[in-house]
């Protein structure tokens, strides 16, 4: 599932600039790259892109890895400008290198998700993206699920600014959310 392109519903102010065939993917109405390092990855990854369908924001989802697809990681950070593409959410694990280089190859906004690793739980994964030297930023999220839709809300967020259509889903959203944790219980005690 994650290897493929899969360009979703287009949604009001997704950006349109003039794409450039590539073989990266097509041009159709993609606003968001879901990119990441395995396919083993996409458990992790799949919760972005579960709420950016939620919020009818197009995506696409491919598997782009720094060190075993190096040149391919090069094509799509430099050919996401122009595809239109607004933000790229980047999630790896261990030597998390992939955010860091697509950030230092595009002016494209790069949200990093560090993925559990299987040894340190993530914790490399997050010292290997959050790290940045200065003047390259990567948006760094929490290890693991919650950071990967947290860092598909964010780029909700980015794109509502411009999107009023958008802004009320993420405030409907939120309404939600505040409503279900105020009406939680507690068991009594035995
Ligand atoms: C990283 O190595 C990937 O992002 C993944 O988190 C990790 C393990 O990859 P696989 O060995 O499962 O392909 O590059």
């Amino acid at each position: 599932m994650a290897r493929g392109v899969k360009p979703q519903r287009k949604s009001s102010t997704a950006k349109r600039s003039a794409a450039q065939p590539s073989r990266i993917g097509g041009a159709g109405g993609v606003t968001v790259g879901i990119v990441m390092g395995s396919d083993s990855d996409w458990e992790t990854m799949r919760h972005a892109a579960e709420v950016l369908r939620e919020f009818g924001v197009p995506f696409e989802s491919r598997v782009v890895s720094a060190h075993r697809t190096p040149r391919l990681l090069c094509e799509y950070a430099e050919n996401a400008e122009v595809r239109g593409i607004a933000c790229i959410i980047a999630g790896a694990g261990g030597a998390a290198h992939l955010p860091g280089m697509l950030a230092a190859m595009t002016i494209v906004p790069v949200l990093g998700v560090p993925v559990a690793s299987r040894h340190l739980q993530g914790m490399d994964s997050l010292l290997s993206i959050v790290q940045m030297p200065r003047g390259v930023p990567v948006a760094t999220f929490a290890i693991g699920a919650a950071g990967a839709a947290n860092a598909a809300l964010f780029a909700a967020a980015m794109l509502a600014m411009r999107d009023t259509t958008l802004a009320e889903k993420l405030r409907s959203f939120r309404a939600a959310q505040t409503a279900r944790i105020a009406s939680l219980s507690l068991p009594e005690l035995a």
